[in-house]
Formats: structure tokens, C-alpha cells, sequence
């Protein structure tokens, strides 16, 4: 078998059945383009360009073109963090009222005495809009409008009086400058005024070929806003005449023109704003001409590709592809249309991409897109779930780079919450409640029902774990060791003993916003199964990392012995997983957490190989739940399905995710999918689009579970399909190509070597010479892949316990080297 062309037999096809198909762009493959027939009339319309530090909203209207305009560094307030130091007297009048069953009384006085006194974290901001007036295109024919997700440039056309206008828009990877290009066909066309505008307090000025914004970020309880930002667009313009009055810039009868805006704020670090933000404009802006347009936007879509080119993936294309793609949204429902799945899955890379780049801040809950003064939540990081979320396909999806702004949060997260775990807690280690912002506040933030969460340091340092085992990095593994650890320690000072059955638990907690006493919205208790599931995990992890480093054998034991102290999971009386340590779940439940699942998806301790009774109890408590949801919630429910192997139900996710939010339904928890595809909580958070891109890769290969699982959950409707570049722990590249529902061929490139355990439903052979495929026995000798045995569950005498039901499954072990390609094909009986 030849290796070099077996995955490029679709594309082409492909290609050309679109050519042939689309009315508007026969010119190139059309796959990968958000498209439209007409201008954004609101901002779930307009479309998002970014390159992780800045970010801006094209509404592309013809006689008012607006850019929404962000800054990553720009938020109310000014450095500060929050723990409240009451907390350390009421917390154990707290815990006694909880152990007592008094619950809405301990969560009062948590509220009261627990939460912050001083803040509650501060909002993501805006810079403001630039404008640019072209008088007499109101009559704009022939309109076009996309995002090309494939080279990170956004475009519009139409046609004016037998003149076709041009523009296109693009956040630079190479220099720190969003790029605004206007042409026309025919000489000294393009005339336009642009002016900027801010819901800050600013000033524009306008000289020369430059107009500046100069503003500082908004007060908010109490903290003054003290981030100092300035915005500056310079037109180059060819042909024509460039002219400036007191606030705005105007070109006349110029043949094309290109406008370079930089933005940058005074924020050096959380704890810093010391630097020049007009010196960092002034250096963005210093050589605009140096490179010609076509130049800078060639140089901005290589770096661009060289993170998205590195997966590509079909799921077959239908006739549905002719249709702009609001259209698509709106019909996908009953559609046949698993293109726009794929487009999906890529939209959320590309989002990625755009809004988490080396060295910037990690996405919130908005990415990087924000056009609210007080945004909803503040767009800031909720960290009980919604945070992390964001970063569940960096590493499955081959972008690993762009966890680092995540991991970099954690860290600081952890010198914050030193002070606030001792502060609040007369604690060591450090402590995350459910929320931080760009200052990394640490305390409990809003009412105890949602804020009295002091678990957010043990699901954040997750990652830190996690991304070792993608990479195998040592180095990196000694950098996080010491925060890991401190997460840990944190727990080891504030886990109580609890009366029942001298367990250790959390105390005062919560299961993420979900109330086990609807009135009075009651949910602060004790042993919470999420935190049982967390800390596990965290020592579980921690074990493993001082094993590899070879360090803190004293501390290990400490984890163990306390480990197993926490309390195992539990099946209830309905055959559920137990939400809390009491069987007291209402099988009517249908909110949208489903905290208690977090053992089955992001993490690794429920499988149906290892722990079926709880595999069946999760089944069980999720259908429980429903489907229909908050976006993200859909999002997680994607990934859960995938992890229950049944990938008809998670397309049934898919659909329901995927359904058109038409930006008019204030209906907070409807869900949904804005015709820009950013996903609706709503409002929009886009989170969703994270959790989801991450559902679809798990729907195609897992990798959590002790050996590389190709084509865990595929659904019936994507018969034949490819995927290229899916990542693995254990640094493994992964492509597939299916058939018939079938795996048909399998590629998988080690970087780092190991054993290789594939687990399929499709027999295997080996078609690499000399590579053999050896029946799997035993325990994966890669210790990337190691599996660690949970405790028991204890069930309730009424559960009835079904079979999980999965499909058998083959394993193979394949001894590999770095750098090493092995391919594989499918033995048919
Ligand atoms: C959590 C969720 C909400 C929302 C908010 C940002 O509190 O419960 O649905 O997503 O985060």
C-alpha cells in the first residue's frame, strides 16, 4: 500500500462538487467559509477575526462599515484580589450547621460571611467601534459576504452603480495590527470617513493620516478602572487624498486603501500596569509600509495555517453546502448536512486560534469578543466548568501551543490563591472558587449558591496533568509540579472528617449551581460526588507526576492514605450516579450542570471496561438530565455521549446544539447556534463552540483510557469520512479514513515512540514492513497510558444495574519509535 496518496483521494471531489455547485464562489473550495447574503444587521452576525490579542467584530455593511473592537488587556478595574477574612471564624459553624442537615441556614451565613466583601470580579470591556462611511452605498446590489476559516481573512463585495467594492479584514498573526483593506474595480473609486467611538471614557483625535482613541477601562464596584488603552487606525492610501480633521480621517478618490489599526493598553501583568500603550502603538504602526498588503496578509495566513492546516476532516457533503450559512443553521435540524458538522469542528479551532495564542491571555467566556460594558458574567473565567471547557480541544485537535495561556492563568491563579486559601481558610496551598478575572481574584464570588465552590484549584490543575500526558514534556512537568501541589496541599489543610462514616470531604461545597432543594435555591453541602471525583483525581495525578520526576515519595503516601479516605462514588435508589453523597437526585432533574458526569468525561475515571456499574449508573443519570440545554451544556453532553460510545446520541447533540438562535430569544438557556455560529447559552459564551469541537474529536478517537480508541462513537449517518491529525496522550498522530461505518484505513505517526495500544471495533493488520501487530494482554506498558483502579461504588440496594452494552473491541500492541509512521488496514472477514 502506498502511503502518499491515501488521504487525498476526497478532497478533490470535494472541491469540485462545490465548484460546480455555488452560485456565489465557483472560484475555490468553499468548505471551510462562513457565507452570507447580506450585511450583519446585529453583533451574532458580524464576524469574528482575531489573533489572540485583539479581536474585532466585521458587520461589513456597505455605506456603514463597522469593525467591534477588542483588547485582551482591557477590563474594568485595576489589580486587587478578594478573599473575604471572615470566612476563617464562620467556617466551622458552617460546617457543623451543614453535618446537621441545616443547609439553607449554612448557606446564608456563607453568603454573608464567606463570600467577597470587596468585589466579585471584574468585567471584560470593549475598546470601542471604528467606523467607515461610504456615502451612496446604500444602494448596494450583488452582496457577498465570509469568514474563510481556511486563511483567517473575512470579505465582503457588492456592486454599486456598475462598480464591484471589495473589502476584506484580517487580525495579523505576524504583526500586532488588524488590517482593513478597501478596493474597487476602476480607478479612484473609494472615497469613506472613519471615526471611532467608545462606551468608555475617551477621546478621539484625528492628524494626518491617524486617528486615535485614547481611553481608560470602566470603575466597577468600587475599584476604579485603571487600564490606560489607546487605539490609532493610519490609512495608506493609493491614490487619492488622505485628509484629517479634528476626530475623524476622510480619503477621497483613492484607487485603494489600506487602514492599519493597533490597539494596546498599559497591562504588563496581573498585578502590573506599567507600560506605554501610546510607545506600543507607535512600534505596531512604525512600518506599515515596509511590506506591500498582499504581503502581510500571506505572511498572517501562513502562521495561521500552520496551526489549523494540521487537521483536516470530511464527514460527506450534501447539496446543503449551496446554502449561506444562517440557512444551513436553520434547516440542520432536519437536514442531512454533515458538512456543516465539519465546518463546525473547524470554526471552533478557528476560534482557538483567534482568541488563545502564545504569551495572551486564555480565552473567557467570550474568547476574546466583547461589545458590553458589563458583560453577561462579566465575560470573565468561570471556573466550574465553563474555563475549562474552552481548552478541551487544545490538545485533541493538535493545537497544544494554545493551552499555555490557560496553563500560565493557573499559575497565577496559584500565587493569588495562596493568599486567599490562608486568608479565608487559615489554609496552605492555594484555593480557586468558581470564578477569577484578568486580576486572578481568588475568593468566593457572588452568592454561596453558586460562589461557595472551593474545588476550582483541583479541576484547573487537571490540566496541567493532562497536557503532560500529551507531550511526555519532563520539564514542563517540574515547572507545574509545584502548583499541582499546591492545589493538593490546600485540600489536605481544609478536608473534614464527616460524621457518617468518617470520610474525608469538602466542606462547605457545592455541585456546580445545581440546588438539591429547589426552594430557596438550596445547594451548599458536603462530600459533593464532584469533589470526591476532583480530589481523586488531583492526588491520583500527583502520584503519578512526583513518580516521574522522582521526587516527594513523603508526600505521595500523604495523598494516598488520604485518597483512600474520600468517598467513593454512589448508585442511588433510581440506578443513578449519585449527585451527592445523599440519594436525594430527583430523576426529574433537568439542569444544566451535570457535574457528577465529570468522572466520565474530562476525566478518565469511569470506563465500560474497567468500572461498568458506573458506566451504567452515568448512562442513566444523563438520560435522566435530557438533552435540550445552555450551549454548553450541549457541548459537554456531546463529549459525554462520545464516552458512552453511542454516537447517534451525540449527533442528536449535535442537532440540538446546532439549532438556529436567531439573537432575538432572550430565553437564557435555550441554547443554540447564532447565524455568525458562535454558540448561544444565550447570550452568547463561547464555550460551547470549545466543548463541542472537543465532542466531535472524542466522537472519532479517544485516548483517556488506557489505549488509543479509533472510531469510538461514530453515528450511523457519517458513513464514510477522514480525519487527519488527531492527537493522543502519548504523542501519537492519528488518521482515519472510514467506510460503510467501518474503519477502512489507519495512519498513526509517534513523536515521542512507546507502545501503541490501538482498541478498535474493526480488526486490524499491519501494512508498515517489519511492524507487527501484537494481541494486547495485560496493562499498557506505556506509562503515559497508565489506568488507575477507583474504589468500589457503593449501590443502593434498589438500583437495577443494566449491562453497558458497548460493542466488542479488539486491542493490539505496536512497540513504535519517535518520528516513527505505522499503517494500518482493516482485515475483512
Ligand atoms: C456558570 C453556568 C451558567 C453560565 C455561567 C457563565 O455559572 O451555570 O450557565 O454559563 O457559568
Amino acid at each position: 500500500m502506498k502511503q502518499t496518496n491515501m488521504f487525498f483521494g476526497v478532497t478533490s471531489v470535494l472541491t469540485l462538487a462545490f465548484a460546480l455547485s455555488c452560485g456565489t464562489d465557483t472560484s475555490s473550495d468553499n468548505t471551510m467559509k462562513l457565507w452570507y447574503d447580506a450585511p450583519a444587521t446585529q453583533w451574532v452576525e458580524a464576524l469574528p477575526v482575531g489573533n489572540g490579542s485583539m479581536g474585532a467584530m466585521v458587520f461589513g455593511n456597505p455605506a456603514a462599515e463597522r469593525l467591534q473592537l477588542n483588547e485582551e488587556t482591557v477590563w474594568a478595574g485595576q489589580p486587587n484580589n478578594n478573599p473575604n477574612p471572615t470566612a476563617l471564624k464562620a467556617l466551622p459553624e458552617i460546617r457543623k450547621m451543614l453535618f446537621d442537615g441545616r443547609y439553607k441556614e449554612a448557606q446564608e451565613k456563607a453568603t454573608r460571611e464567606v463570600m467577597s466583601k470587596t468585589n466579585h470580579g471584574m468585567s471584560y470591556q470593549p475598546v470601542g467601534d471604528i467606523f467607515f462611511a461610504f456615502p451612496g452605498h446604500e444602494k448596494a446590489e450583488n452582496y457577498y459576504r465570509e469568514l474563510d476559516i481556511a486563511s483567517a481573512v473575512t470579505r465582503s463585495r457588492y456592486t454599486v452603480a456598475g462598480t464591484e467594492y471589495r473589502r476584506e479584514v484580517f487580525a495579523s498573526f505576524a504583526d500586532r495590527l488588524i488590517v482593513v483593506r478597501f478596493t474597487a474595480t476602476g480607478k479612484g473609486k473609494i472615497s469613506f470617513a472613519t471615526n471611532f467611538t467608545s462606551p468608555q471614557k475617551s477621546d478621539v483625535s484625528a492628524d494626518g493620516d491617524a486617528v486615535t482613541l485614547t481611553g481608560v477601562s470602566g470603575d466597577q464596584e468600587g475599584l476604579e478602572g485603571k487600564v490606560k488603552f489607546v487605539a490609532r487606525a493610519k490609512i495608506v492610501a493609493e491614490g487619492g487624498r488622505v485628509s484629517a480633521d479634528d476626530k475623524s480621517l476622510s480619503v477621497a478618490d483613492a484607487d485603494a486603501a489600506t487602514v492599519y489599526i493597533a490597539m494596546a493598553s498599559n497591562f504588563v501583568n496581573y498585578r502590573d500596569l506599567g507600560a506605554d500603550p501610546v510607545a506600543r502603538v507607535e512600534t505596531a504602526l512604525e512600518s506599515v509600509t515596509a511590506k506591500t498588503y498582499d504581503k502581510r496578509k500571506a505572511e498572517h495566513s501562513a502562521i495561521y495555517r500552520e496551526y489549523f492546516d494540521r487537521v483536516k476532516i470530511d464527514l460527506g457533503q450534501t447539496d446543503s453546502v449551496r446554502k449561506t450559512t444562517d440557512a444551513r443553521i436553520k434547516e440542520f435540524a432536519a437536514a442531512n448536512d454533515p458538512q456543516l458538522v465539519a465546518l463546525y469542528f473547524q470554526f471552533g479551532r478557528y476560534l482557538l486560534i483567534s482568541c488563545s495564542q502564545p504569551g495572551t491571555q486564555p480565552a473567557n467566556l467570550q474568547g476574546i469578543w466583547n461589545d458590553m460594558m458589563a458583560a453577561p458574567w462579566d465575560s470573565k473565567y468561570t471556573t466550574n466548568i465553563n474555563a475549562e471547557m474552552n481548552y478541551w480541544p487544545a490538545e485533541v485537535t493538535n493545537l497544544a501551543e494554545l493551552h499555555r495561556p490557560f496553563i500560565q492563568m493557573v499559575r497565577e491563579v496559584a500565587e493569588t490563591g495562596a493568599e486567599s486559601a490562608r486568608v479565608m481558610y487559615g489554609a496552605r496551598g492555594w484555593v480557586l472558587h468558581h470564578n477569577t478575572d484578568i486580576w486572578r481574584v481568588t475568593g468566593g464570588i457572588d452568592g454561596a449558591a453558586s460562589g461557595m465552590w472551593p474545588s476550582g484549584g483541583a479541576w484547573v490543575s487537571q490540566h496541567l496533568w493532562e497536557r503532560y500526558l500529551y507531550s511526555g514534556d519532563k520539564a514542563y512537568l517540574a515547572e507545574v509540579y509545584p502548583v499541582m501541589k499546591g492545589a493538593a496541599r490546600f485540600f489536605l489543610d481544609f478536608l473534614i472528617e464527616e460524621p457518617s462514616h468518617r470520610w474525608l470531604v469538602v466542606s462547605p461545597s457545592n455541585s456546580p449551581e445545581n440546588a438539591f432543594i429547589r426552594d430557596g435555591y438550596c445547594t451548599n453541602n458536603y462530600g459533593i460526588t464532584m469533589d470526591n471525583q476532583l480530589l481523586f483525581e488531583l492526588f491520583t495525578n500527583l502520584v503519578s507526576a512526583g513518580k516521574v520526576l522522582g521526587i516527594d515519595a513523603d508526600f505521595a503516601d500523604t495523598l494516598v492514605k488520604t485518597r483512600a479516605r474520600l468517598v467513593p462514588m454512589h448508585v442511588g435508589k433510581h440506578g443513578q450516579l449519585q449527585e451527592w453523597l445523599q440519594d436525594m437526585d430527583d430523576p426529574g432533574d433537568k439542569h444544566r450542570h451535570v457535574s457528577h458526569l465529570y468522572a466520565l468525561f474530562p476525566s478518565w475515571q469511569i470506563s465500560p471496561y474497567r468500572t461498568p456499574e458506573l458506566f451504567d449508573a452515568a448512562r442513566t443519570s444523563l438520560n435522566y438530565r435530557g438533552d435540550p440545554a445552555t450551549g454548553w451544556s450541549m457541548g459537554w453532553k456531546v463529549c459525554l455521549w462520545a464516552r458512552f460510545m453511542d454516537g447517534d446520541r451525540a449527533l442528536k447533540l449535535i442537532r440540538a446544539q446546532l439549532n438556529l438562535c436567531d439573537g432575538k430569544s432572550k430565553k437564557w438557556d435555550a441554547g443554540g447556534t447564532y447565524p455568525n455560529m458562535f454558540d448561544a447559552h444565550p447570550p452568547f459564551q463561547i464555550d460551547g463552540n470549545f466543548g463541542c469541537t472537543a465532542g466531535i474529536a472524542e466522537m472519532l478517537m479517544q485516548s483517556h483510557d488506557g489505549a488509543v480508541h479509533v472510531l469510538p462513537a461514530l453515528p450511523a449517518e457519517w458513513k464514510k469520512g477522514r480525519i487527519e491529525g488527531l492527537r493522543t496522550r502519548g504523542g501519537f498522530l492519528v488518521d482515519m479514513e472510514w467506510d460503510n461505518g467501518k474503519l477502512a484505513k489507519l495512519k498513526v505517526k509517534s513523536s515521542l515512540g512507546g507502545n501503541l495500544r490501538l482498541r478498535s471495533a474493526t480488526p486490524l493488520s499491519s501494512a508498515t514492513t517489519g511492524v507487527t501487530l501484537a494481541a494486547a494482554a495485560g496493562a499498557n506498558p506505556n506509562p503515559l497510558f497508565a489506568t488507575h483502579d477507583i474504589p468500589a461504588p457503593i449501590v443502593s440496594p434498589e438500583a437495577r444495574l443494566k449491562s453497558p452494552g458497548v460493542s466488542p473491541v479488539t486491542e493490539y500492541d505496536v512497540e513504535t519509535a519517535p518520528g516513527g509512521e505505522y499503517l494500518f488496514v482493516v482485515i475483512r472477514d
